[in-house]
Protein backbone atom coordinates (compact mmCIF):
# COMPACT_ATOMS: atom_id res chain seq x y z
CA UNK A 1 0.00 0.00 0.00
CA UNK A 2 1.30 3.54 -1.37
CA UNK A 3 1.91 4.95 2.17
CA UNK A 4 2.92 8.77 0.99
CA UNK A 5 5.50 9.20 3.64
CA UNK A 6 8.53 11.17 3.12
CA UNK A 7 11.62 10.62 5.72
CA UNK A 8 13.72 14.20 5.20
CA UNK A 9 17.17 14.51 5.94
CA UNK A 10 19.99 16.65 4.66
CA UNK A 11 21.43 16.55 0.87
CA UNK A 12 25.00 15.68 3.00
CA UNK A 13 26.80 15.58 6.38
CA UNK A 14 30.32 15.64 7.37
CA UNK A 15 31.95 11.98 7.66
CA UNK A 16 31.73 11.75 11.25
CA UNK A 17 27.58 11.49 12.29
CA UNK A 18 27.10 9.19 9.44
CA UNK A 19 25.29 5.85 10.70
CA UNK A 20 24.44 8.06 13.37
CA UNK A 21 22.14 10.88 11.78
CA UNK A 22 18.75 10.70 13.83
CA UNK A 23 16.75 10.19 10.01
CA UNK A 24 18.05 6.83 10.47
CA UNK A 25 15.66 6.18 13.36
CA UNK A 26 12.80 6.63 11.22
CA UNK A 27 14.34 4.81 8.33
CA UNK A 28 14.74 2.06 10.80
CA UNK A 29 10.99 1.85 11.85
CA UNK A 30 10.06 2.14 8.24
CA UNK A 31 11.76 -0.84 7.61
CA UNK A 32 10.54 -2.83 10.44
CA UNK A 33 6.81 -2.52 9.88
CA UNK A 34 7.30 -2.24 6.23
CA UNK A 35 5.97 0.82 5.64
CA UNK A 36 6.56 2.45 2.05
CA UNK A 37 8.83 5.94 2.19
CA UNK A 38 10.69 7.95 -0.08
CA UNK A 39 14.16 10.17 1.00
CA UNK A 40 13.93 13.79 0.54
CA UNK A 41 16.45 15.44 1.52
CA UNK A 42 17.04 19.48 2.53
CA UNK A 43 20.18 21.67 2.17
CA UNK A 44 23.02 20.97 5.26
CA UNK A 45 24.87 24.17 4.35
CA UNK A 46 22.04 26.55 3.00
CA UNK A 47 18.72 25.98 5.33
CA UNK A 48 16.54 27.36 3.53
CA UNK A 49 12.92 29.33 5.44
CA UNK A 50 10.98 26.26 3.76
CA UNK A 51 12.99 23.77 6.14
CA UNK A 52 12.40 26.08 9.38
CA UNK A 53 8.94 26.09 7.75
CA UNK A 54 9.08 22.16 9.04
CA UNK A 55 11.41 21.78 11.28
CA UNK A 56 11.83 25.25 13.32
CA UNK A 57 15.46 24.22 14.50
CA UNK A 58 16.19 23.93 11.00
CA UNK A 59 16.95 20.27 11.91
CA UNK A 60 16.40 16.78 11.02
CA UNK A 61 14.42 14.66 10.78
CA UNK A 62 11.08 15.54 9.64
CA UNK A 63 8.34 13.30 8.60
CA UNK A 64 5.64 14.38 5.93
CA UNK A 65 2.97 12.17 5.56
CA UNK A 66 0.58 13.01 3.14
CA UNK A 67 -0.10 16.55 3.93
CA UNK A 68 0.76 16.47 7.82
CA UNK A 69 4.55 17.39 8.43
CA UNK A 70 5.66 16.51 12.14
CA UNK A 71 8.83 16.88 13.23
CA UNK A 72 11.39 15.71 16.63
CA UNK A 73 12.10 12.32 16.08
CA UNK A 74 10.20 11.11 19.06
CA UNK A 75 7.21 12.21 17.74
CA UNK A 76 7.93 11.31 14.24
CA UNK A 77 8.41 7.37 15.61
CA UNK A 78 5.04 7.22 17.97
CA UNK A 79 3.46 8.83 14.48
CA UNK A 80 4.63 5.86 12.47
CA UNK A 81 4.58 3.62 15.51
CA UNK A 82 0.24 4.36 15.06
CA UNK A 83 0.34 3.29 11.63
CA UNK A 84 1.54 -0.71 12.43
CA UNK A 85 1.28 -3.11 15.38
CA UNK A 86 5.17 -4.12 14.97
CA UNK A 87 5.91 -0.78 16.38
CA UNK A 88 3.58 -0.45 19.31
CA UNK A 89 1.40 -2.97 20.56
CA UNK A 90 -2.69 -1.98 20.45
CA UNK A 91 -3.70 -2.70 23.53
CA UNK A 92 -4.09 0.39 26.40
CA UNK A 93 -1.29 -0.82 28.58
CA UNK A 94 1.26 -1.44 25.29
CA UNK A 95 0.74 2.06 24.03
CA UNK A 96 1.28 3.72 27.26
CA UNK A 97 4.20 1.70 28.34
CA UNK A 98 5.62 2.55 24.60
CA UNK A 99 5.08 6.36 25.40
CA UNK A 100 6.47 6.21 28.38
CA UNK A 101 9.85 4.72 27.26
CA UNK A 102 10.03 6.73 24.09
CA UNK A 103 9.81 9.75 26.16
CA UNK A 104 12.68 7.85 28.20
CA UNK A 105 15.09 7.55 26.22
CA UNK A 106 15.09 11.23 24.81
CA UNK A 107 14.23 13.07 27.88
CA UNK A 108 15.56 10.79 30.64
CA UNK A 109 18.83 9.29 28.56
CA UNK A 110 19.47 11.08 25.56
CA UNK A 111 19.16 14.57 27.66
CA UNK A 112 21.96 13.60 29.39
CA UNK A 113 24.13 11.78 26.90
CA UNK A 114 23.90 14.47 24.35
CA UNK A 115 25.65 17.32 26.55
CA UNK A 116 27.84 14.92 27.59
CA UNK A 117 29.57 13.58 24.33
CA UNK A 118 29.06 17.66 23.29
CA UNK A 119 31.71 18.80 26.73
CA UNK A 120 33.79 15.63 25.57
CA UNK A 121 34.13 17.04 22.15
CA UNK A 122 36.56 19.27 24.00
CA UNK A 123 38.70 16.72 25.31
CA UNK A 124 36.76 17.03 28.76
CA UNK A 125 35.74 13.04 29.10
CA UNK A 126 35.39 13.40 32.41
CA UNK A 127 33.34 16.39 33.03
CA UNK A 128 30.13 17.84 35.14
CA UNK A 129 27.78 15.60 33.58
CA UNK A 130 29.58 12.09 34.16
CA UNK A 131 27.88 11.20 37.36
CA UNK A 132 24.44 12.17 36.12
CA UNK A 133 25.14 10.03 33.34
CA UNK A 134 26.10 6.86 34.80
CA UNK A 135 23.71 7.62 37.29
CA UNK A 136 21.09 7.02 33.76
CA UNK A 137 23.19 3.96 32.01
CA UNK A 138 22.91 2.24 35.60
CA UNK A 139 19.67 2.28 36.10
CA UNK A 140 19.16 1.31 32.44
CA UNK A 141 21.00 -1.27 32.90
CA UNK A 142 19.30 -2.47 35.86
CA UNK A 143 16.30 -2.58 33.57
CA UNK A 144 17.84 -4.05 31.05
CA UNK A 145 19.10 -7.24 33.58
CA UNK A 146 15.56 -8.43 34.01
CA UNK A 147 14.29 -8.15 30.76
CA UNK A 148 14.79 -8.30 27.05
CA UNK A 149 12.66 -5.79 25.42
CA UNK A 150 11.37 -2.32 27.20
CA UNK A 151 7.54 -3.16 26.62
CA UNK A 152 5.40 -5.92 27.02
CA UNK A 153 7.97 -8.95 26.20
CA UNK A 154 8.65 -7.76 22.37
CA UNK A 155 10.31 -5.69 20.42
CA UNK A 156 8.88 -1.94 20.02
CA UNK A 157 9.36 1.54 18.61
CA UNK A 158 10.61 2.32 21.93
CA UNK A 159 13.72 -0.40 22.20
CA UNK A 160 14.68 1.15 18.75
CA UNK A 161 14.91 4.62 20.33
CA UNK A 162 16.63 3.90 23.28
CA UNK A 163 19.25 1.32 21.40
CA UNK A 164 19.61 4.34 19.05
CA UNK A 165 20.45 6.13 22.09
CA UNK A 166 22.51 4.06 24.00
CA UNK A 167 24.70 2.96 20.76
CA UNK A 168 26.32 6.14 20.41
CA UNK A 169 30.31 4.94 20.74
CA UNK A 170 31.39 7.13 23.47
CA UNK A 171 28.34 6.21 25.45
CA UNK A 172 28.30 2.46 24.34
CA UNK A 173 32.01 1.99 25.68
CA UNK A 174 31.43 3.77 29.39
CA UNK A 175 31.51 1.26 32.03
CA UNK A 176 30.98 -2.49 32.22
CA UNK A 177 27.47 -2.73 31.61
CA UNK A 178 26.68 -6.49 29.68
CA UNK A 179 22.97 -6.41 29.86
CA UNK A 180 22.78 -2.92 27.62
CA UNK A 181 25.58 -4.35 25.60
CA UNK A 182 23.77 -7.22 24.70
CA UNK A 183 20.20 -5.24 24.05
CA UNK A 184 22.40 -2.86 21.46
CA UNK A 185 23.79 -6.03 19.89
CA UNK A 186 20.43 -7.43 19.58
CA UNK A 187 18.80 -4.72 18.18
CA UNK A 188 21.57 -3.55 15.75
CA UNK A 189 21.86 -7.16 14.14
CA UNK A 190 17.81 -6.68 13.05
CA UNK A 191 17.55 -6.29 9.08
CA UNK A 192 15.58 -3.81 9.20
CA UNK A 193 18.19 -1.89 11.21
CA UNK A 194 21.31 -2.94 8.99
CA UNK A 195 19.26 -1.77 5.86
CA UNK A 196 18.32 1.81 7.38
CA UNK A 197 22.20 2.02 8.38
CA UNK A 198 23.53 0.96 5.04
CA UNK A 199 20.59 3.42 2.96
CA UNK A 200 21.49 6.31 5.12
CA UNK A 201 25.54 5.62 4.54
CA UNK A 202 24.67 5.47 0.97
CA UNK A 203 22.87 8.37 0.66
CA UNK A 204 25.52 10.52 1.88
CA UNK A 205 28.05 8.84 -0.27
CA UNK A 206 26.06 9.91 -3.24
CA UNK A 207 26.32 13.05 -1.89
CA UNK A 208 30.26 13.27 -1.91
CA UNK A 209 29.94 11.95 -5.62
CA UNK A 210 27.69 14.67 -6.66
CA UNK A 211 29.73 17.19 -4.74
CA UNK A 212 33.28 16.06 -6.40
N1 LIG B 1 15.47 16.60 19.20
C1 LIG B 1 15.71 16.46 17.78
C2 LIG B 1 17.21 16.53 17.54
C3 LIG B 1 17.50 16.53 16.07
C4 LIG B 1 18.97 16.66 15.80
O1 LIG B 1 19.80 16.88 16.71
N2 LIG B 1 19.29 16.54 14.51
C5 LIG B 1 20.66 16.70 14.08
C6 LIG B 1 21.03 15.58 13.10
S1 LIG B 1 21.03 14.03 13.91
C7 LIG B 1 20.78 18.00 13.33
O2 LIG B 1 19.90 18.35 12.58
N3 LIG B 1 21.90 18.70 13.55
C8 LIG B 1 22.18 19.92 12.90
C9 LIG B 1 21.87 21.11 13.74
O3 LIG B 1 21.48 20.95 14.90
O4 LIG B 1 22.00 22.22 13.23
C10 LIG B 1 15.14 15.14 17.27
O5 LIG B 1 15.21 14.14 18.00
O6 LIG B 1 14.60 15.11 16.14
Amino acid sequence: MAENLTIWTYDWVPQGPRGFVRDLRLRWAAEEAGLDYEIGAVPFEDRQPSHFERQPFGQIPFLTDGDISIFESGACLLHLARKSEVLMPRDARGEAETTEWVIAALNSVEMVSVPWWFLGLSGDRENGLSGWLDSRLAHIETVLSTREWLVGGRFTVADLLMADVLRIPQVRSRGDRPATEAYIRRLVARPAFEKAHADQLAHFAAADESRA
